[in-house]
């Protein structure tokens, strides 16, 4: 009969027999993969809008756009993934920075992105050759493989948030990306023709679907959706009401693998917290006020950027009336039977303050 001692030998060369052929049991590791909850590597952060808005102003100053850089962006990168430039597993977040007159390279990627416009004016996103204008408070999609280049033909420096579905593309090894072969696309038609053809209220050409798998309207106006978001807050009260950014002609989030939509939460307003599976990234857009994430408290106010990992429960309170703009994965989770949402019955206890760096 074998000896405890032997056992623990034969175990051990059992072990290092495995991994010398690229096997592993499950055994020692199943509590880790299988845990009763998620527990997510990124952790909820938050970035001010001082510091955003300073180093893309100095990135502006210091760096040109050329093609092979392609686009003066600064990453949200999450200290809890490991160095990578992503803001949650699935989601990128970014600022983007135009100088006055400055132009950035037409391209398309497998990634879709969207752009929601802090400040500026005078630019404009060419999507497939239609120009659509950006100001203040709008929505711009740039659905999965579309062409897209940015122009700035104002006298101001134009800032902006991107929001892609970078992370999801990569871990799903379906990137691809061109060039166009010129640098910028030509301008068809008049500017805002996918708004001209189905951003009517309710109101779609007739007998006409888009054969393309991505919604047809790719401009969202901010003045439709303080509209919207005022007679909500009107119809339904407080604390909060929000909107999503949908495809018209399908009723469906306006890419499939994101949403975006606005918060606007009455001023005094306090939501319950809440927790999702699946990752968001929330910029506040007008406002200032708190939120609880996992028992940290967050102070913002207008243009920061805060990361909500998946599981987290998350509470606001504005101390002003709020807007807040919102991408999230949910419309994947949802596809894949994995969105769980849960509201919790007490608002959190407080055990720290996030300090932002
Ligand atoms: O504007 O085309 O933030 O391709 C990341 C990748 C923006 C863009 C980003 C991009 C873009
Ligand atoms: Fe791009």
């Amino acid at each position: 009969m074998a000896t405890d001692v032997s056992i623990d030998r034969e175990l051990e060369q059992f072990y290092k027999e495995l991994e010398q052929h690229d096997l592993q049991p499950l055994w020692t590791q199943a509590k880790d993969l299988m845990s009763k909850h998620p527990k997510p590597d990124a952790v909820p952060w938050l970035w001010r809008w001082e510091t955003l808005r300073r180093l893309a102003a100095r990135g502006g100053e210091l760096v040109g756009i050329e093609r092979g850089g392609e686009r003066r962006v600064l990453s949200l990168s999450n200290p809890g993934l490991h160095g990578k430039p992503y803001a949650t597993p699935t989601l990128w977040g970014a600022v983007q920075y135009l100088n006055a007159h400055e132009t950035a390279p037409a391209h398309r990627h497998t990634a879709a992105a969207i752009r929601f416009v802090l400040e500026g004016d005078g630019v404009w996103t060419t999507v497939n050759g239609d120009a659509c204008d950006m100001h203040p408070g709008d929505l711009v999609l740039t659905p999965a493989w579309t062409w897209h280049d940015h122009c700035n033909d104002g006298d101001k420096t134009m800032i902006w948030f991107d929001g892609l579905d970078l992370p999801l593309v990569n871990a799903l090894d379906a990137i691809f990306y061109e060039n166009y072969p010129d640098l910028n696309q030509r301008v068809q038609g008049e500017h805002n023709r996918s708004a001209r053809n189905f951003g009517g209220p309710g109101l779609l050409p007739a007998g006409e679907r888009p054969a393309e798998p991505f919604s047809p309207l790719w401009v969202y106006r901010w003045e439709d959706s303080d509209r919207a978001l005022a007679a909500l807050l009107r119809e339904r009260g407080g604390p909060m009401v929000s909107i999503e950014f949908v495809d018209p002609t399908r009723g469906v989030s306006a890419l499939p693998t994101f949403d975006c939509q606005l918060h606007r939460i009455a001023a005094g307003g306090r939501t319950k917290p809440v927790r999702r599976t699946g990752s968001a990234i929330l910029v506040v857009y007008r406002g200032h006020g708190s939120s609880v994430l996992n028992g940290q408290r967050f102070d913002w106010s207008q243009g920061d950027m805060i990361v909500v990992p998946s599981w987290t429960a998350v509470e606001h309170q504005a101390a002003e009336e709020t807007d807040i703009f919102a991408v999230s994965d949910t419309p994947m989770l949802r596809a894949l039977h994995l969105f769980r949402e849960e509201t919790l019955d007490a608002a959190q206890n407080v055990t720290s303050t996030f300090e932002p760096r």
